[in-house]
This record gives C-alpha cells, structure tokens and sequence, in this order.
C-alpha cells in the first residue's frame, strides 16, 4: 500500500487547465507545459478528469471509449509525454475512472440499441409502457431518471444525463471488461485512480417507486457495492502495485467509508463525502439558497475525522472541485477579506487527518464567475435547472443569483495565469469566459506577492511532509462549543498541534485550555502570535501552533 498520507494531491479540470494549441480548449500538451509549476507547489499526484473520448455532454463524465484520447485533449502520444515528463519531477497521474455508466455514444450501448442482447445485458433495460416509466426515480440532473426506447418498447436507466446510461454491474461480463481498463491504464505507468460516484453502481434486485425521496436509497451504498469493490481492485491488482485510489462517494455514511478505506477490506485508499458541502442547502435541496449553518459543518467535519479514525478509515480533505463553487466565494469574503479568508479555509481542512485535495486555481483564491447571462452558462446540469425553475416559475433575477452560488461552470472558467488576454489560458477566445477579476487574480501576480494565498498552500504542502503529527497524527476536537471557531488538536509521539480558526468575519475571543508553554506559531493568515491561552482573533484569523518535545 502507498504511503499517501503525507502527500497532497491537485486535481485539474483540462478543459480549463492550460491550452497549448489555440483552440480555446485546454488539453493534454498544456497540462505537460505546466508541469514545472506544478512541481514548484510540491504537490506528488495529479488526479486528471476525463479526457477519454466523449460526446462531451457531460464534459467527458460521458465516456464513448475508455481506451483512448478524446482528440479535443491530444493523443496517446501527448497523454505518455505527460505520463514521463510528470515522473521525472516525482508527481504521479491519477485517472478518472467513470464505472457507473458510458456514453449512449459507447460502441456497447450502440450494440444494445442494435438489438445485440449480449451488450443489451451491459446496460439496465426495465419493461414500461410511453409515459410510464418503471419507477419514479430522479436523475441528479433533474427529470426521469429512465429513458424511454420505442424498439424494444422499454426504458433503460440513467441516474445522470440521458446521453449518461448506467452499467449492469450484475453483469460479470461488464466487471471484466471494466478489470481490463484499468489493466490498460496500469500498463501505461498511471499511479492511481479516482473512481466517480461508484458507490451507486449496485442497483436494487427489486425496482419500485420512492415514495419518500427521489430513489437514492435504493441505489446509494447498494448491496453488492463492496464485493464489486473487492473484485475490481483484486483482479486488476491496483492494491498490490501501490496505487492511490479514492472513491467519490454521493450521499454515502461513515460505515459504508470505513469500509471503502480500511486497508484490511482491500478497497480504496480513501473517499470523499460530500455533506461538509450541503450546509448551505436547504433541506439537500442544491436550488434552494441558504447561509452556511457553520454548526453543522464544525458537527460533520468532526463526525466524519472522528468516525474514520475509529475505524481506521481514510478521508480524502477538500474544499473544491470541478462540481463545486469556489470556497473562498462561498464560505469566504472574496472582497473585504479576500486573502485571510482563503487562507483560513485552507488551514481549516489542510492540518485536518486524511488526504487534502488542491483544485485547480484554489491555490491563487480564484472566485466564482458571476456570470449574469444563460448564454455564458456551459454545464448541462445549470442548463437543465435553469429551464426547471423558470417552469416552476421563478424570476429570472432570483433563478440568475441561484446559478451564480451553485453553478458548477463558477469552477470550470479557464485557469487565471497572468493578465494577458484570456489570462494566458488560450492565445484565443476559450470555451467558457474567463472570470472577471483576472488580472488581479492569477499565478504570475501570486508568485511576486508577499505572504500570497500561493505561499500559504506550499507552506501547507510543505509542512504536512515535514511532520509526522499532521500526516499521521490523531485527531481531537477542542472549542466544540464555539459559535463561530473550528479547532482541533493532532497528536503523535511527541509532537502536538493546535488549530485555530475563525470562520467569520468579525473578531472573537477564545480560552484555550492546558499550558501552551512549549508551542510555537508555524502558520498564521496574519502576524505570528504568541502561544498564549486567551485571544482574540481577527477577522477570519487562523493560527496554528506546534509543540515538539
Ligand atoms: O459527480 C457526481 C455528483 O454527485 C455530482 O454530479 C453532483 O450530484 C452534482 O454536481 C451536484 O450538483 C460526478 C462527477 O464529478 C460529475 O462531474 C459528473 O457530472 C457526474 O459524476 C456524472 O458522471
Ligand atoms: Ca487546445
């Protein structure tokens, strides 16, 4: 098993990443011409989304052929280049691996559309008449979750886009195919996996209407989830050649992620839940704006440390990714409090236990896009949403403030690089505009900036290699009770380290406990502090303290 607790892993979205050709679209040969700056974060895995060929519905979470290169993104060439080039600066390639459904473009979907039975069995075809699909159940992109086929006068499920059909994990033809692409990618010295919503991949032997929800019960953590887990990686080997794997897990528990990155189960390295991110939601609802009940977010953060770490379990520690609004707009001020509030964010999951994920442009405070216009709008499930509140009637100023919080395009604008045209994304007009704030915000003004946001994720890199409480260490709450500050402890051997966070905006005082004699500040988001037991601290102030007997 790889020692992946003291690393940092940065995730890029390639599309907006970095455009070598000038087409508007980042590809693999930008990733390539990154990699030094990568380097330069001390960051040792990239996990990549999808770039395999796809109809692009779903900006490649539809794939129509694991085996190769979406030509939007380069060759198998380019793809091997990036594969070397990356290993001599000491940073491994994790992959995308979207095992829960294909593309209708895929050739086995075709073969089932064909009326071939042996690729119909890939896929989940269920009896319905027009008008009356077989169960009630909800696509998360919004509608049926079941499309209807005139030729076989049958439905066959996608609990994402319609173009998103689900696999028939029942089906062992479909594991062994699906063993064999890992094996491919494996042959081609790729060093880990991301696995996308796989714990949805065990569906129900019985299918019936949800009368209290929209049919994620039936198939979240599913019945065979971990055996087929099992399997996957004992066949394809991923366990035994060192590979870091993470599962992401939607509307998942603490158990089934014990069990998904216990090392004894022979599962995954790590998951990633996403309930620290609906505290913003009301009641789940994503469409349905809300203030963050920090409460609740302190309550799950520290359920899920503490949880994990009884049963010897492993979180993968983010913020942001390419389905995610940008946390500083979010959860911080990127106006007033731009930089203390990014940085306070970063210290508040990056000292936590578990593996902390860097998403493209987090590391230099990029902001939500605000766009004002359905027109600069590109995700399919913001599209989709933006028609179901107007029917549901709406305004359209209420449905656009909507979209500027939860969209996820506000994560995928282009990467902000300096302040050149397009903000050295692309010589030429990208694919998706590029947020407005780009000349202030980007790489080339971090680098020369004292004490910038870019500093702060190296430092943060930095240290959890150096010290063995941070990778390693023991997780203990402390000020649990406090309205407005997320603390903690880690412990091991010898050393301790003492967290400290205020989430908001206004100053606040905190008694800490015990002697603080010993401790020094080896992080602050503004002057070092002395180690003392009351303070009171800054707007969004983060300290962090380290005793090392
Ligand atoms: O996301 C799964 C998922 O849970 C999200 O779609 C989530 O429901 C949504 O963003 C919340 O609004 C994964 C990928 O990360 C996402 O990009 C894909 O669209 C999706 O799976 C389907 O493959
Ligand atoms: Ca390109």
């Amino acid at each position: 098993m790889s020692d992946f607790k003291a690393r940092t892993i940065y995730q890029i979205y390639p599309k907006s990443f970095h455009d070598s050709n000038g087409d508007g679209i980042g590809d693999l040969k930008g990733i390539t011409e990154k990699l030094d700056y990568l380097q330069s974060l001390g960051i040792e895995y990239l996990w990549i989304t999808p770039f395999f060929t796809s109809p692009q519905k779903d900006n490649g979470y539809d794939v129509a052929d694991y085996r190769n290169i979406d030509t939007l993104f380069g060759t198998m060439k380019d793809f091997e280049e990036l594969v070397e080039e990356a290993k001599l600066r000491g940073i491994g390639i994790m992959l995308d691996m979207v095992f829960n459904h294909t593309s209708t473009e895929h050739e086995w979907f075709q073969k089932a559309l064909a009326g071939d039975q042996y690729y119909k069995d890939f896929y989940i075809f269920k009896d319905g008449k027009p008008g009356t699909p077989p169960t009630n159940w909800v696509s998360k992109f919004g509608g049926s979750a079941w499309e209807y086929v005139s030729a076989f006068n049958q439905y066959y499920l996608h609990l994402f886009d319609k173009t998103q059909a689900d696999l028939n994990w029942e089906n062992k033809n479909v594991r062994k195919e699906l063993v064999n692409v890992l094996k491919f990618w494996m042959d081609k010295g790729v060093k880990g996996f991301r696995f996308d919503v796989v714990n949805l991949i065990s569906k129900p032997e019985k299918y019936a209407d949800d009368h209290e929800g929209d049919g994620r019960r039936f198939y979240t953590d599913g019945p065979k989830v971990h055996d087929y887990l099992k399997e996957l990686c004992h066949e394809s080997g991923l366990n035994d050649d060192g590979m870091v794997t993470v599962g992401e897990m939607s509307s998942t528990t603490i158990d089934n992620c014990i069990r998904y990155s216990n090392p004894k189960e022979k599962e995954l390295s790590m998951c990633f839940n996403f309930h620290h991110l609906k505290v913003d939601y009301k009641d789940q609802q994503k469409w349905i704006l809300r203030n963050c009940d920090f409460m609740a977010l302190k309550k799950l953060l520290n359920d899920w440390q503490l949880g994990l770490q009884e049963g010897n379990g492993w979180n993968a520690l983010f913020w942001c990714n390419h389905d995610q609004p940008r946390i500083v707009s979010r959860f911080g001020d990127d106006k007033q409090y731009h930089k203390e509030s990014a940085k306070m964010l970063a210290s508040m999951i990056h000292f936590l236990r578990g593996t902390p994920y860097i998403y493209q442009g987090e590391e230099i405070g990029m902001t939500n896009a605000y766009f004002e216009h359905i027109e600069q709008y590109r995700d399919v499930e913001s599209i989709n949403y933006f028609k179901i509140l107007k029917k549901e009637g709406k305004k359209e100023e209420d449905i656009y403030r909507i979209l500027q919080e939860r969209s996820r395009d506000n994560s995928r604008t282009p990467m902000q690089w300096d302040d050149s045209p397009y903000a050295g994304f692309s010589e030429n007009e990208p694919w998706i505009e590029v947020t407005g704030n780009y000349k202030e915000i980007n790489v080339k003004n971090s680098a020369v900036e004292p004490d910038s946001i870019l500093d702060y994720y190296k430092k943060l890199v930095r240290l959890r290699k150096e010290y063995k409480v941070i990778s390693d260490g023991s997780y203990i709450p402390i000020l649990l009770d406090h309205e407005s500050v997320f603390s903690y402890k880690r412990t091991y051997d010898s050393q301790t380290l003492i967290v400290i966070n205020n989430f908001y905006g206004t100053e606040t005082e905190v008694e800490l406990e015990g002697n603080m004699e010993g401790y020094q500040c080896i992080l602050s988001n503004y002057e070092s502090r002395d180690p003392i037991n009351r303070l009171i601290l800054k707007p969004y102030e983060s300290l962090t303290f380290l005793k090392n007997e």
